[in-house]
């Protein structure tokens, strides 16, 4: 059969959308309960912020997670594979300032155009999922969850440092920092105290590092190294020191309270309270002084060990409880006012940073520790190894170890330490002055406080006009909206004003995939059935540079909430596959850049399939992908040979099946299998090329066309293609004869009985005597049993330099080598 039409990837879009629609291909059995006997798969990809059209970073992640889904639908899984938007935000915000529009109008349009993208993309979603995280019906329920997180005490106020750009006039998010600068005008930030919202995580600190065990080989262990760094769990013991004149001792935190003797000075962070309290009259303008001079550095540049240390002293002593000891007490930057107790004791021979300061102060050292190795106030290095504790009255002697455990049993018995456990992990600030997000549900009483707004009152519903508020003065733009702030106390009924802030969109983000099996559900945030039915998320797609926020706080709500008995698991995510980034000659696309490739533009170009085909086959999910390096034009020729392929076969086989091709095609079969398994997805496409190749070849030469070996071939590749080019293959698929769907179809199975290559001992004689015996495949070729033979160790020894004359090859059994003279 001679097939000369040409693969229009275009015109077999809208026909085969319409009819997966008409047979639901892409929908879950029984959201909420029923179909109990199919093993269920709930497939998540972090959902889409809708800042515009997709780009080509959507299609990478839809890509690849579609893929995932559609295989273990074909693997007979039962697969949710959910969608909605997380359409809160700043973005939003911003170019409704600018335009003087409503956010809502913007952010709307925008889920619209994405909507229609996944369609033509061929993302196989359940559409029943959606729902977008800017819906009243939604964020009700993120605030009754906040509500409850608030009576369990684990969202409270404090004043806190935060961003401020003085000339915005503005808070700003931690992203909108760029290099201690404002994103939008340059100038310095500096840190300015505020009161605002905190979800308590640290308290679950142990707990993210115990449960990661669930986690172990289902994420990838990047991930999971880079949150265990961010919780920074450190052991050691609380010391507790007097300070002259005051009654309350001051607490410090140190991982070595073996090096307890040598201790001999006391700092504490220039910019808390307790500095501010412990400075002496006479002390007071220099400490004044410094601390402006601080002010003006950001925590990364107070942290960097390569600075020169700065402080001052404040005019105390402190008593060092072990045996008396006064130290001077210092007011520093290098002491972080929020890790630990924000006080150290200093101990410059063990410790770098204290033996710096010690120097630039002219303070003593006073090695505890010998190590062997060589003096620290002479070589200006602390000394770290491990050694016997030396100067330390009666634990002289004694390992670091032995010394840590008997000096804190002494302060222990004395009632001035403890073992403990500190971690670098923070409290989430949740509160954010901005309009579009989720109004804070708390009413500010002048009898009453803080009163939570009754369940039965819920949503607190953005007022429509707040849009048009700038953000000034670090206060909410909702606290202009005079007729929304003002409401009755909801306890005694006195004028009261309701909580401006909003919070910040991650809130809505670390619980949107309980909600997806009933987006509707009026009782509570989610659905227990569809809970009970779904969860935890089977397959997690999305980006690693989510590591230390979304993946932290999703984890964090999901413990939290398992706590207050509305979750029986404690991990939301059991497996987690991370996609890299599209980026452009080596730099992320952005339109500043100018090097924005537009993803509909590329499907107008080449077609939905190759374009999702080019992203999954660029290279290992996780990696990135330069669109630089990569063109879809070479999927479109792979995607047309399948598909004039699947033109050439006739339904009327005839014959027997080629053995040889079926072992080729099952062994093509077993190794995309494994690769899919592996998410190995890139290597999963090559080796369907490869069996493209070979049924080509089989096609137009031996066993041709009409052998049933190559129609089976040819259904293989067109059912496994559809994990990747769903269009092409549904169309190849219905040329082949069949009935829609081809997403619906199984997918194949390897024959065990074909993969075992059958092999044969092939004699190798050198002039007539036997010199080798090798195992070489039984259906080996004359050809490349010739180049095994004269490739094989004993054989090239036996030859020397001298080559060969003839070879004479019996395939598979024998061959005779008649050396050169
Ligand atoms: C005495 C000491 C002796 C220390 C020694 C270290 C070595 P990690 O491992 O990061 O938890 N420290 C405690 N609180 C601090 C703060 N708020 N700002 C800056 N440094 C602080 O480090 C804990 C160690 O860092 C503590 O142990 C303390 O110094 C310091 F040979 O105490 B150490
Ligand atoms: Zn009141």
């Amino acid at each position: 059969m001679i097939n000369d039409e040409a693969y229009d990837p275009h015109a077999i879009i809208d026909k085969w959308m319409k009819v997966w629609d008409e047979l639901r291909v892409s929908e879950a059995h029984g959201l909420t309960g029923g179909h109990e006997d199919e093993p269920r798969s709930y497939v998540v990809s972090m959902f889409p912020y809708p800042s515009g059209d997709l780009h080509m970073g959507h299609a990478e992640v839809y890509s690849i997670s579609d893929a995932i889904a559609r295989y273990i639908r074909m693997q007979g899984g039962n697969v949710l594979n959910a969608i909605g938007w997380d359409s809160f935000g700043l973005p939003a915000e911003n170019a409704a300032l600018k335009r003087n529009l409503d956010p809502r109008d913007w952010t709307y349009a925008n889920i619209e155009t994405q909507a229609e993208s996944f369609r033509r993309l061929g993302v196989s979603f359940d559409w029943r999922t959606r729902f977008h995280t800017s819906d009243p019906e939604y964020y009700r329920w993120n605030q009754w969850l906040f509500l409850r997180l608030f009576e369990a005490g684990l969202a409270y106020r404090k004043e806190a440092a935060v961003n401020w750009c003085p000339n915005d006039q503005t808070v700003l998010a931690n992203e909108q920092v760029i290099g201690g600068h404002c994103e939008r005008c340059g100038t310095a930030v500096v840190q300015r105290p505020l009161t605002q919202w905190f979800f308590k995580v640290v308290g679950h600190a142990q707990r993210m590092l115990d449960d990661m065990a669930q986690l172990e080989g289902k994420w990838p262990n990047e991930v999971l190294a880079i949150q265990r760094n961010w919780i920074g769990r450190s052991s050691g013991a609380h010391i507790d020191f007097k300070i002259a004149d005051r009654d309350e001792p001051v607490r410090v935190f140190t991982t070595r309270p073996d090096t307890l003797f040598g201790a001999v000075f006391f700092v504490v962070a220039v910019d808390s309270p307790l500095a501010d309290e412990l400075c002496t009259a006479d002390q007071r303008e220099a400490f004044d002084a410094y601390r402006q001079q601080v002010a003006m550095a950001t925590e990364i540049e107070r942290l960097a060990t390569d600075r020169p240390k700065t402080g001052v002293f404040i005019g105390r002593y402190a008593s060092n409880p072990i045996n008396g000891e006064p130290l001077p007490v210092y007011a520093a930057d290098y002491v972080l006012a929020h890790y630990g107790t924000g006080a150290i004791m200093a101990v410059p021979a063990h410790d770098q940073r204290d033996l710096d300061f010690a120097r630039a102060f002219d303070l003593p050292i006073r090695v505890v520790i010998d190590s062997g190795q060589p003096d620290p106030a002479a070589t200006g290095e602390a000394t770290d190894g491990d050694g016997r504790l030396v100067n330390s009255g009666d634990f002289n002697g004694l390992t670091i170890s032995e010394g840590s455990e008997a000096i804190t049993t002494r302060l222990e018995s004395n009632g001035v330490g403890a073992a403990a456990v500190t971690y670098r992990w923070r409290d989430w600030l949740i509160s954010r002055q901005r309009y579009w997000g989720t109004p804070i549900p708390i009413v500010h009483c002048q009898s009453c406080g803080l009163v939570p707004v009754p369940d039965d009152q819920l949503p607190v519903e953005l007022p429509k006009s707040g849009y048009q508020l700038r953000p000034e003065g670090g206060k909410s733009p909702l606290e202009s909206a005079e007729e929304w702030v003002s409401v009755a106390c909801p306890r005694c009924g006195e004028p009261a004003r309701r909580d401006t802030d909003t919070m910040d969109t991650f809130v809505d983000s670390s619980w949107y995939f309980l909600r997806y099996p009933n987006p509707n559900f009026t009782d509570g945030p989610f659905d227990p059935a569809g809970v009970q039915r779904w969860l935890p998320v089977d397959e997690y797609i999305g980006g690693r540079e989510h590591s230390t926020g979304h993946l932290m706080y999703a984890r964090w709500l999901t413990k939290a909430l398992h706590d207050l008995g509305m979750l029986s698991f404690t991990e939301p995510f059991t497996k987690l596959t991370n996609q890299g980034q599209v980026i452009m000659n080596g730099k992320a696309m952005s339109k500043t850049l100018g090097n924005l490739v537009n993803l509909q533009e590329q499907i107008s170009l080449f077609g939905p399939d190759a374009v999702r085909v080019t992203m999954v086959f660029a290279g290992p999910p996780e990696d990135d992908i330069d669109w630089a390096d990569v063109s879809p034009t070479g999927a479109v020729k792979w995607l047309g040979r399948v598909w004039r392929l699947s033109g050439e076969l006739p339904t009327q086989v005839e014959g027997t099946a080629d053995v040889a091709l079926r072992r080729n095609v099952h062994r093509l079969l077993a190794d995309t299998t494994a690769a899919m398994e592996a998410r190995r997805l890139n290597v999963a496409i090559a080796r369907l090329m490869e069996l493209t190749n070979v049924l080509r070849r089989a096609v137009d030469g031996q066993p041709g066309a009409a052998n049933p070996a190559a129609r089976e071939g040819a259904e293989a590749l067109v059912q496994m293609l559809s994990c990747f080019a769903p269009f092409t293959a549904e169309e190849a698929w219905q040329r082949l004869g069949h009935e829609p769907s081809v997403c619906v179809a199984a997918w194949p199975k390897a024959d065990p009985q074909l993969l075992v290559e059958d092999t044969a001992t092939c004699i190798v004689q050198i002039n007539g005597k036997v010199r080798d015996r090798l195992e070489v495949p039984a259906d080996v070729s004359e050809d490349a049993l010739r180049e095994l033979v004269l490739n094989a160790d004993k054989v090239r020894a036996a030859l020397g330099e001298g080559g060969v004359d003839r070879v004479i090859v019996r395939a598979p059994k024998l061959v005779n080598i008649v050396p050169a003279r």
